[in-house]
């Protein structure tokens, strides 16, 4: 912690006042329907993955019923998963994503 001096002496500890935002992953949900070269251009264009990390994530989720895209601040998160939400069902698929907090 900060010290707080006044005239040479400690007054009191203060406590940094910066802290880090609590944390929110993107998970994204498989479906039956959905195209695997779908989901891996959406986690290309979302989510800035390569196309050999979109590729893994795909499969994962894929295979493991869900994966996690990214991890984000509240806001940024609540807006990729609303974005990618969109996206699908302006295309007429049913992929889709949810956000949890990254305890
Ligand atoms: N299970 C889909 C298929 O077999 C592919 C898929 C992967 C769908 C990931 C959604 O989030 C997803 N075509």
């Amino acid at each position: 912690d900060d010290l707080n001096w006044n005239g040479g002496t400690v007054l009191e500890r203060a406590k940094p006042k910066l802290k880090k935002p609590p944390m929110y992953k993107v998970i994204m949900l498989n479906d039956d329907y959905t195209p695997m070269d779908f989901v891996v251009e959406v986690l290309c264009n979302f989510f800035r993955l390569d196309p050999e990390s979109a590729t893994r994530v795909m499969l994962k989720v894929h295979t493991e019923g869900s994966a996690v895209c990214g991890v984000y601040t509240r806001d940024i998160a609540e807006t990729k998963a609303a974005q990618v939400n969109q996206f699908s069902q302006d295309n007429e698929h049913p992929l889709w994503c949810e956000i949890e907090p990254d305890d």
